[in-house]
């Protein structure tokens, strides 16, 4: 069960990050509502959310998941790939700080963004992608080995992250967009299937009895709630603007 979660509020200089969508530039006031939506759906989910004020020197820290990766009681601060994320390790530490006795930390030239760490059961996926090194990625797969875990890493190719692609709804159970479904390394995994076009609804995340997911993919939505699951929709247009989805807007312990 997830008990706590870390966000952080887009901030005034939210609309310069980096971005290869062509949706348009997003509506600030339009993304801290939405912003908010999502935090009431993780309080829904019984979580307890922690808000950290938006910070102007990295318009891209909203996007919490990408700077730590959660291993049971350990926290790994991460090395952002893309070299205008780098210093959002350093910022995020002391919030860590207050919540994890252990922490590690991926090191140079190692670099690795949480949204290629994909946790199912006692697994972790590690894609290898442009912001995720294979240094990086070896990092990782040897501390969470040392954890107790197993560890596989992925080739994302072209595309941001490994959760751009896959998301986790149940115990064993991702959603998975349909190019990856026969990837060896999921093959253990109940995968359900999306076409192209649901692409952005890939990244959908589990919180505990609920899976929080994109509004406006009734075809996800449809496949999720036949499968049993439990869907909680959120609009989310002016992250999707930004290639931030579900689950880069929060770190969950
Ligand atoms: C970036 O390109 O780094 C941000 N604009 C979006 C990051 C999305 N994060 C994620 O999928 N974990």
């Amino acid at each position: 069960m997830f008990e706590k979660a870390i966000v952080r509020k887009p901030s005034e200089r939210y609309t310069e990050g980096i971005t290869t969508s062509t949706l348009g530039v997003p509506n600030l006031e339009k993304a801290l509502a939405q912003h908010n939506q999502y935090i009431d759906a993780l309080k829904k989910c019984g979580v307890k959310v922690t808000v950290l004020e938006g910070n102007n020197q990295f318009p891209d820290s909203t996007f919490v998941e990408d700077e730590a990766v959660i291993v049971g009681k350990l926290v790994v601060v991460t090395r952002p790939g893309n070299p205008s994320r780098a210093g959002e390790a350093a910022l995020i530490t002391p919030v860590l700080e207050n919540f994890f006795e252990r922490m590690e930390q991926i090191t140079s030239p190692g670099t690795l963004d949480g949204g290629d760490v994909m946790e199912v059961g006692s697994t972790f996926f590690i894609g290898l992608s442009e912001r995720t090194n294979g240094e990086g990625a070896k990092q990782l797969k040897s501390i969470v080995e040392r954890e107790g875990y197993h560890a596989f890493m992925i080739p994302v190719g072209t595309g941001l992250h490994l959760k751009t692609f896959m998301g986790v709804v149940g115990e064993n159970d991702i959603v998975v967009l349909d190019r990856f479904q026969d990837r060896p390394e999921i093959s253990g995994l109940n995968r359900l299937v999306v076409s192209p076009e649901n692409t952005y609804a890939c990244n959908c995340r589990r919180v505990n009895n609920n899976v929080i997911l994109p509004a406006g993919f009734p075809a996800v939505s449809t496949m999720l709630t036949e499968n049993g699951f439990s869907i909680l929709e959120v609009e989310l247009s002016e992250f999707q603007k930004m290639d931030g989805g579900i689950s880069c807007l929060s770190l969950l312990f």
